[in-house]
């Protein structure tokens, strides 16, 4: 499958994160988009770096004043104490409810909390060049499929569908999957279909096209009321204003099987068929891996492969996203499977 991968993902690469209170080794590293780039390159796939820029589809999806923070944040925060360089900085304090978010604070912490739904989204030197070259890698992905190719991956990290309209989260920063979705509205689609089928609901996509009707957003997930994020992603959430009924959450309890996750595919799938989409973004988060170490479902490298086929099964041109996906060294294996399958499948 065609494959743009992010040549400065690298750059993104925080040391730590908080975890039972604890600071953990971070769960979201280089070395996952390493090991998808070499059973890529193993498999034959055709591998290219980025060769359209995301700018328009970038300003329709995100806040400017979000983008001009994310920009310039790792300089700020080396201004505050040159030792900062060996830092990461976190949020401590955000706008809940009845405080104010429309006055950005001059305090660099406290645009930070503005800035972030959580305290799970570490900062680094590189994570603006590596987070905006991989909306450049979405676009591409997208601009490959509209001119004609069957399908097309986005190999990048960090990872997007957590990122709102202007707020980070969950590792993400830019939201890779509205990105891909938005160029291809940009170009000849109708109506775009993202499939999120990350262990975790993609709290950042569903906000950002819920008033919609041109993109349909379908997410299969933990179920909120226990999982990560928490605060989003309930079955009654079906969008509003032009967006009702354009929104469709199938929460599972965490520790479901196999079978109630293709179960939940297949209704997604079904409505995906409803909604006359035209084109298609499947938000590919692989922690729903039995083997991923802070996730609860337990599909295989065989189950990956069924989600190709049936991804394929869809007949729409189709842009793949890399999401999650914390068991590394199977990381590559897995997403190969579910891009072999989907290519058996397309090739009949
Ligand atoms: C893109 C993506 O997959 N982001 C996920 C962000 C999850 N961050 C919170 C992790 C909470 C982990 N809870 C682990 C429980 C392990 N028993
Ligand atoms: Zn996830």
């Amino acid at each position: 499958m065609l494959t743009f991968h992010n040549p400065m993902h690298h750059l993104h690469a925080p040391v730590h994160e908080f975890f039972r209170g604890e600071k953990v080794a971070c769960f979201e590293t280089p070395a996952r988009a390493e090991f998808v780039l070499a059973a890529l390159q193993a498999a034959g796939h055709e591998l290219r770096e980025p060769d359209q820029d995301a700018a328009s589809a970038l300003a329709q999806i995100h806040s400017e004043r979000y983008l001009d923070f994310l920009r310039t944040a790792w300089p700020q925060w080396i201004a505050l104490d040159p030792q900062n360089e060996q830092r990461q900085p976190f949020p401590s304090v955000w706008p809940v409810r009845s405080l104010r978010s429309d006055v950005e604070p001059e305090n660099f912490v406290a645009r930070l909390g503005l800035y972030s739904m959580d305290n799970g989204s570490p900062l680094a030197s590189g994570t603006w060049a590596a987070a905006r070259a991989g909306a450049d890698a979405a676009a591409s992905a997208a601009h490959s499929v509209m001119a004609g190719a069957r399908a097309a991956f986005c190999l990048s990290r960090p990872p997007g569908h957590h990122a709102g309209h202007d707020f980070m989260g969950g590792y993400c920063f830019i939201n890779n999957a509205a990105i891909a979705a938005q160029t291809m509205r940009n170009l000849e689609a109708d109506r775009v279909a993202v499939l999120d089928v990350d262990y975790h609901h993609g709290n950042g996509t569903q906000s950002i096209f819920y008033e919609r009707d041109d993109v349909f957003f379908a997410s299969i997930h933990g179920d909120p009321l226990t999982e990560y994020p928490f605060y989003l992603g309930h079955a009654d959430e079906t969008g509003v204003g032009d967006g009702a009924g354009y929104n469709l959450n199938l929460p599972l309890p965490a520790g479901s099987d196999a079978a109630a996750w293709f179960a939940a595919l297949e209704r997604a799938c079904k409505a995906i068929g409803y909604v006359h989409a035209d084109a298609l973004v499947v938000s590919l988060g692989l922690d729903t891996f039995e083997g991923d170490p802070i996730s609860q479902f337990s599909l295989t490298a065989g189950d990956f492969d069924r989600l190709g086929t049936r991804l394929a099964a869809l007949g729409l041109p189709t842009v793949f996203v890399l999401e999650g996906g914390y068991a590394a060294a199977e990381l590559g294996d897995n997403a190969q499977h579910v891009l072999r399958g989907f290519e058996n499948c397309a090739a009949k």
